[in-house]
């Protein structure tokens, strides 16, 4: 197999237990330590414990996503140097027991963002949806940002007072906890600490969050060389300032950026195509041509998206993205290093016996399933071309 399938357990908690992945057919899972508090040192003892457990499986475990990098030091605060010691212990501890891919991302204060977790698609299937109107009405009315009128175009700013007065108590509520929201299986955050953070970046601003991002990785450069640890920086999702806060993640010219600022092999890319499928100037397979050989980790999943860059999450192979393409500069890459790039199916609709069940947003059985076996006849077929 020129790419290597792999597939997100969020731990004991998971819903979707090892034995189910271990049915979906890929080789290894991508997991992390999700009750350790960010920032903590993962201990030697829980890495070994969570590998046994997914050894005892006949699964293994090689990429961790994610190793979070605290707040501390995406804002170079007070305690960053501390946060960045035990980062360091974290990677020599993972690389301890052999895992030596680390996914992470540096987006402000929040993980991914969406609007609606709900949205039903003609067939029935529940997708995950962002929308600039209903992120307008929580930044507005819920998040009350002062100059937030000015982050977003007419079109959407005209929508707003009647997008928010059909809005009842119950959606408000949903909208903000879902904005809120970061990794599933962790806590949100509370509007007053976004309303704080807003403040913090909105002095950092992009220049200076792309430099504390350089001060992080050139902080941990020599355990990377020495432990031989790769670093995936995972793009923005969605890929755009929101809510006031900086990205540095959103297109070809942040990744060179990146790529150029620290350009040693461990600074490499999570190469998420449903991230970075959401930016309206985005040409994916022209991205990959770019920092491809940066690539060491891919997500695989789709978006389809209108004019003002609103998008709901497609079929893995049906959207914005053309996955054949991409797909297939992966395979080259993956062949030219002589190393296939391990890549998981990204997020899934909600289907069949998943409709109903709680799960973890964005990660149903069978809707990863399905991902996971339609990207697999691509990668069968384009091998066998
Ligand atoms: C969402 C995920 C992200 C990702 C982190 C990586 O489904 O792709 O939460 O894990 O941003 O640090």
């Amino acid at each position: 197999m020129p790419l290597k399938e792999s597939w997100r357990w969020f731990g004991p908690n998971d819903p979707v237990s090892l034995q189910d992945i271990k049915q979906a057919g890929a080789p290894s899972v991508v997991s992390a330590l999700h009750h350790v508090p960010h920032g903590e040192v993962w201990s030697k003892e829980e890495i070994k414990e969570r590998k046994d457990e997914i050894h005892l499986a006949g699964l293994e475990w090689d990429i961790v996503e994610s190793v979070p990098v605290h707040e501390s030091i995406k804002t170079r605060g007070r305690d960053c140097d501390h946060y960045l010691e035990n980062y360091r212990k974290s990677l020599k501890n993972l690389a301890a027991h052999g895992i030596s891919t680390v996914c992470y991302n540096f987006m402000p204060v929040l993980d991914w963002t969406r609007t609606d977790l709900n949205y039903r698609l003609p067939s029935g299937a529940v997708a995950l949806r962002f929308d600039w109107t209903d992120l307008a009405v929580f930044d507005i009315n819920v998040l009350k940002r002062a100059g937030a009128d000015r982050d977003y175009p007419r079109e959407v700013l005209a929508e707003v007072p009647l997008r928010y007065s059909q809005m009842n108590k119950a959606r408000l509520e949903e909208l903000k906890e879902i904005v809120l929201m970061g990794v599933p299986t962790e806590k949100g955050i509370s509007v007053e600490t976004l309303t704080a953070s807003v403040a913090t970046y909105q002095e950092i601003g992009k220049q200076g969050l792309r430099e504390n991002w350089a001060y992080f990785m050139r902080s941990i450069e020599d355990v990377c060389e020495e432990e031989g640890i790769t670093m995936t920086m995972h793009p923005d999702d969605p890929p755009y300032a929101i809510l006031g806060l900086p990205r540095m993640v959103s297109n070809l010219e942040d990744l060179l950026y990146l790529t150029q600022e620290v350009p040693s092999s461990h600074n490499g890319i999570c190469f998420c195509t449903g991230s970075l499928g959401a930016g309206l100037n985005n040409d994916l397979p022209g991205i990959l041509e770019k920092i491809g050989h940066r690539v060491h980790f891919a997500h695989l999943r789709n978006v389809n998206k209108d004019m003002m860059g609103n998008f709901h999450e497609s079929e893995h192979l049906d959207g914005d993205v053309d996955m054949v393409k991409v797909v297939r500069k992966l395979i080259a890459i993956s062949l030219q290093r002589n190393r296939p790039i391990p890549f998981r199916p990204d997020h899934g609709h909600q289907i069949l016996d998943d409709l109903g069940k709680t799960i973890n947003p964005g990660y149903p059985a069978i809707g990863r399933l399905r991902g996971l076996a339609e990207l697999r006849g691509v990668i069968y077929g384009l091998e066998r071309l």
